[in-house]
């Protein structure tokens, strides 16, 4: 299956996508693109160091454990100090919250505090670091909902539909830049030689349907009865209705979830015996996720509600989640209920 990847139309740069979009908003102050802005360069930053994994010592764990337990990649922790440090002093935030830190991350007393809320993975396919398989990084942007000052659990935990912006970068083939801040997906597409980001992907529509489902098979003895049905469902011999679809998993959710967002299809990390919530973070992966591939024309589901619709409870919670083309979550969606 090929995707229609668009070439670059016109020489449009991110710094100037993001100010045009500013433009969008006549009492926009600049916090907003500038905090984007730097969102751009400390991903550049981090995709030197990830091109020189395996040169440099840079591959390999930590000796630290993160709240759900996983053993810190030293990349992993790289590219969180990278981004915090980027990010801490422009004014345009008035706290953030990394996938990597159990606790809120406060802006340092001696820089101002802005009106915006960052939350982010720092590096997500963390497993796939060491194996030189696609990894990448993925953020979510809020208006603060603290009056002003020092932010605060209030601001971080808001229900994703309220999001002002999203977006991942790719450390893949190439590196990518997509976002959202409501007005579509837009992906732009690292030009090393000029060191600038060019639109690539304007605009991207996820395809209404697709043929590919992504899941970690390996999992299914837990899953419930529900969810073995659906998976069977799509394994089934139907050709006029499609079926079955071909099975692709990377592994790295971004990447899995970029490909469902170019090719159409399903992403599903279901709850399960084990993990009764499934394995992804609602706040740092699933919302920011769910809020492009809504505005992709497609949809998120935990199998009973839309991801974008939940409030969170606390900082790193799980939740199971079905993502991806609006006809195979609504179908996934009618066997779970
Ligand atoms: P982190 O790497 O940020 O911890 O994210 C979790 C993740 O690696 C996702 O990128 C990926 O989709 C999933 O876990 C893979 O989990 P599993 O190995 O259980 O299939």
């Amino acid at each position: 299956m090929t995707a229609r990847v668009p070439s670059v139309s016109k020489f449009m740069t991110l710094e100037r996508h993001i100010l045009d979009g500013g433009r969008l908003h006549p009492h926009a102050t600049g916090q907003f693109s500038g905090l984007l802005h730097d969102l751009a360069l400390a991903a550049k930053l981090v995709w030197r160091e990830v091109t020189k994994a395996g040169l440099v010592n840079i591959l390999g764990t930590t000796d630290r454990m993160n709240i759900s337990g996983d053993v810190v990649k030293k990349l992993d922790e790289f590219a969180d100090q990278t981004i915090f440090r980027m990010m801490d002093h422009g004014g345009h935030l008035c706290v953030m919250a990394s996938e990597e830190n159990e606790d809120l991350l406060h802006i340092p007393e001696d820089y101002p505090h802005g009106k915006y809320v960052l939350l982010y993975d720092p590096l997500d396919g963390s497993g796939n670091i060491d194996a030189n398989v696609t990894i990448g990084s993925i953020f979510s942007i809020y208006q603060r909902a603290s009056v002003s000052g020092k932010g605060t659990m209030e601001d971080v935990l808001q229900p994703g539909i309220r999001q002002a912006g999203a977006g991942y970068v790719l450390f893949g083939s190439s590196m990518m830049f997509v976002y959202s801040t409501g007005h579509g997906v837009h992906g732009f597409t690292l030009d090393p030689s000029v060191g600038e980001f060019l639109l690539s992907h304007e605009n991207i529509r996820i395809p209404k349907r697709g043929r590919i489902y992504s899941v970690n098979e390996g999992n299914s003895g837990r899953w419930s009865p529900a969810v073995q049905r659906y998976m069977q469902h799509l394994k089934e011999e139907d050709p006029a209705d499609g079926r079955p679809y071909s099975q692709r998993y990377i592994g790295s959710l971004v990447a899995d979830v970029h490909r469902t967002l170019l090719y159409g299809g399903i992403y599903c990390y279901p709850g399960d015996t084990k993990n009764p919530d499934g394995k992804l973070r609602l706040v740092y992966e699933c919302n920011p996720l769910a809020y492009l591939v809504e505005q992709a024309g497609g949809a998120a589901s935990d199998g009973r509600v839309r991801i974008l619709e939940k409030t969170p409870l606390t900082l790193h919670e799980h939740t199971p989640i079905f993502i991806g083309s609006a006809e195979d979550v609504e179908r996934a969606v009618k066997f779970l209920r």
